[in-house]
């Protein structure tokens, strides 16, 4: 039952959730579960996904389609990464996953253009899944037990959302682009106004945008907290996948006319200019006009939001028979390895080389430090999604966020530029029409054999280390507060990621010494000598990644609850999974009243968390606090057992 979009008037979104509804009411806050067709993961977050997986006892997987990519920790300085990718090829097969070999490219570009499918449903252990919405499918980021439980059952439990309609008019102008789009959006919106919201593209100006611009911006809806974005599939998502010689894949796809969208936002196109997210913060936009002029040092040009082929044939048209500034290194990651492959073939890949730009391997690189960290005190430009303080490797960097053509044209002044100043005219039209057939490469792809997956062992290096387990929820919960943190916290922030700590994803032990370590180099070993510990958060805490190590690190020092003015979705989610309480001030201010070091007693948890209403005392100072956790009843049953390995585990042995 639908009662959102009354009458036949139905949101794109939730036509495909219907389709795929196997629990549930399907109205904005209720719980329901979706039937998954395809899941993804990476590496990053996969080893911790796979090894969840191997303790679920499952045989072979439940959904159409599940691809495992390497594409995150490619550097290999040490052994781990090249160990975790074996242990992930082997998993993979041994459960039926296809495995996509490091340096066939970013997964969310790779799924795009191998397997996104309009209708569909998707499930991915990375935050930028939505990146499928681009195809008109329901693609939506989670925590690596919520992939791993997919990939095993084929469903996903969620909140349904509400869905928001972005009402797009006009046509983009020369030098603005898809990325502009999507950082006008989140000045409008904040980096929280996606929180509990499926943001539906429609409208006239939806027609101007190639499925790749289509994808840029549902990609980067993730850093709105949405729990997706999504496109119509129209006439141009026939063309780009019959450009991918997967036609038959195609289905029109629309919401009714009039769907009732629960608040809209309207875009004119066309009035729209080059923007930019300054530090450090996706949201913090602004003209690029404005803040022309600054002198830039490094520009990255790529990452899962900007390394379509269309994106960079842009980019090589700018750059041809120019010279990148000399006091600039421009560094350039196509999304894929047929990507590459065809800018080689058509010569646009020799005036990338010839105007001085550094080609880096076909991965995440940069945008999470693994590599090309720029100099101290550096202005970086780049085309990603995600700008916190410290992501590039390099603490006191600045990064701002733009699109490639703003990018390009900067690399060449050697100042941030808006295009529309420069003598340059952007003479490549990239229509939507299919003119030749992208020839996927299926070599870095290696299918699952039915036939001898029992024998397959699973191969485990030395640094992958068992994930940490919680116990059942206590009567009596304690914690002593070890961290106070203000608004809009970020998984990286929480469990800093980049090319010296990605090889340890698989050691949550070694990687819970670095937990908070840029913004408390105290918190570990506080956390560690507090036995059992609480943490205080502001709004939107844990925006970002899906990195579960944000929850699984935290856990191994022993928080036991965190208490928030708002959470994060996915975060919030994997804390859950975690046995981890995640509870909400009912009053903002008392937020003020507890310190560093207090002692916080929950007690009657059980009773408590059935009631969902939750009183914390303050054994310091006395005061009582009231909180609420919007628990839903699987999240209650997943804290009571201490976590959802935990009550998956109990099911399965009563069912036993
Ligand atoms: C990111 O962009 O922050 C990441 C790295 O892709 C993460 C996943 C991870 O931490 O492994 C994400 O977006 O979920
Ligand atoms: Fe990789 Fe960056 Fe995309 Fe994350 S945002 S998947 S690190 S390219």
């Amino acid at each position: 039952m639908v009662s959102e979009n009354t009458g036949n008037k139905r949101t794109l979104a939730y036509k495909i959730l219907e389709e795929h509804l196997t629990y549930g009411e399907l109205s904005p806050g209720n719980e329901i579960t979706i039937r998954i067709d395809q899941t993804l993961t990476q590496d990053s977050t996969g080893t911790m996904v796979y090894l969840q997986l191997e303790a679920m006892e499952v045989d072979r997987v439940a959904t159409e389609l599940s691809v495992a990519y390497i594409d995150h920790n490619t550097l290999q300085t040490g052994f781990e990464n090249a160990d975790d990718h074996a242990f992930i090829e082997s998993v993979a097969k041994r459960h039926g996953v296809l495995f996509s070999k490091p340096g066939n490219g970013i997964c969310h570009q790779l799924h795009l253009e191998n397997f996104g499918a309009p209708g569909k449903t998707l499930l991915g252990s990375d935050s930028h899944t939505p990146t499928g919405g681009g195809l008109g499918m329901i693609a939506i980021g989670a925590g690596g037990l919520d992939v791993a439980v997919a990939m095993a059952n084929g469903t996903y439990s969620l909140t349904a959302p509400q869905v928001i309609g972005i009402h797009l008019m006009g046509e983009l102008r020369p030098w603005v682009s898809a990325k502009d789009v999507i950082l006008y959006v989140l000045k409008e919106l904040t980096v929280k106004g996606g929180v509990g919201r499926i943001a539906e593209y429609y409208g006239d100006g939806v027609g101007a945008l190639s499925v790749t611009d289509r994808a840029t911006i549902t990609n980067m809806g993730a850093e709105l907290g949405a729990t997706t974005s999504l496109f119509p599939s129209d006439e141009n998502t026939r063309v780009f996948l019959e450009s991918q010689g997967r036609a038959e894949t195609y289905r029109p796809l629309s919401a009714d006319e009039g769907a009732a969208y629960g608040e809209t936002l309207e875009v004119d196109l066309s009035s729209l200019t080059p923007l930019a997210a300054m530090p450090h913060s996706p949201d913090n936009v602004s003209a690029v006009s404005d803040i022309a002029g600054i002198k830039v040092d490094q520009v990255a040009i790529g990452s899962c939001t900007n390394s379509s082929y269309t994106d960079l044939m842009k980019v090589a048209a700018i750059l041809k028979g120019r010279r990148v500034h000399p006091e600039v290194s421009l560094v350039i990651s196509p999304g894929s390895a047929s990507i590459l492959a065809r800018l080689a073939r058509n010569g646009a890949l020799a005036d990338l080389i010839d105007a001085g730009a550094r080609i880096i391997e076909n991965a995440c690189g940069p945008c999470i430090g693994m590599g090309q960290s720029p100099r101290s005190g550096a202005v970086s430009l780049r085309t990603f999604n995600r700008n916190f303080k410290g992501r590039s490797g390099t603490l006191d960097a600045d990064v701002y966020l733009v699109s490639p053509e703003t990018a390009a044209i900067s690399a060449v002044t050697g100042v941030l530029t808006d295009g529309r100043t420069s003598a340059v005219t952007l003479g490549i039209t990239l229509p939507p029409v299919a003119t030749e057939i992208f020839h996927p490469n299926d070599n870095f792809f290696i299918r699952p054999d039915d036939t001898n997956k029992g024998n397959t062992p699973v191969v485990m290096g030395p640094n992958i280390k068992p994930f940490p387990r919680n116990t059942a929820l206590t009567e009596r919960v304690h914690g002593k507060v070890v961290l106070r943190a203000g608004d809009n916290i970020t998984t990286d922030d929480i469990m800093p990621s980049d090319s010296r700590l990605l090889p340890y994803r698989s050691n949550i032990p070694y990687l819970a010494g670095y937990c908070f370590e840029k913004i408390d180099s105290g918190f570990s070993a506080r956390a560690g000598d507090a036995g059992q510990s609480a943490i205080i958060g502001g709004e939107n805490y844990g925006q970002g990644s899906s990195r579960e190590h944000a929850a699984l690190a935290p856990l191994y020092l022993g928080i036991k609850f965190v208490i928030a003015k708002s959470f994060a979705r996915i975060h919030r989610s994997n804390l859950i999974n975690s046995g981890i309480l995640t509870l909400v001030f009912t009053e903002s201010s008392d937020y003020e009243k507890i310190h560093m070091g207090d002692s916080l007693v929950i007690e009657k948890a059980r009773e408590q968390l059935e009631k969902d209403e939750f009183i914390v005392r303050n054994a310091d100072t006395g005061v009582s606090y009231r909180m609420v956790g919007h628990f839903s009843r699987a999240e209650k049953e997943m804290l009571l057992a201490g976590g959802k390995i935990n009550m998956i585990q109990k099911a399965t042995s009563i069912k036993g």
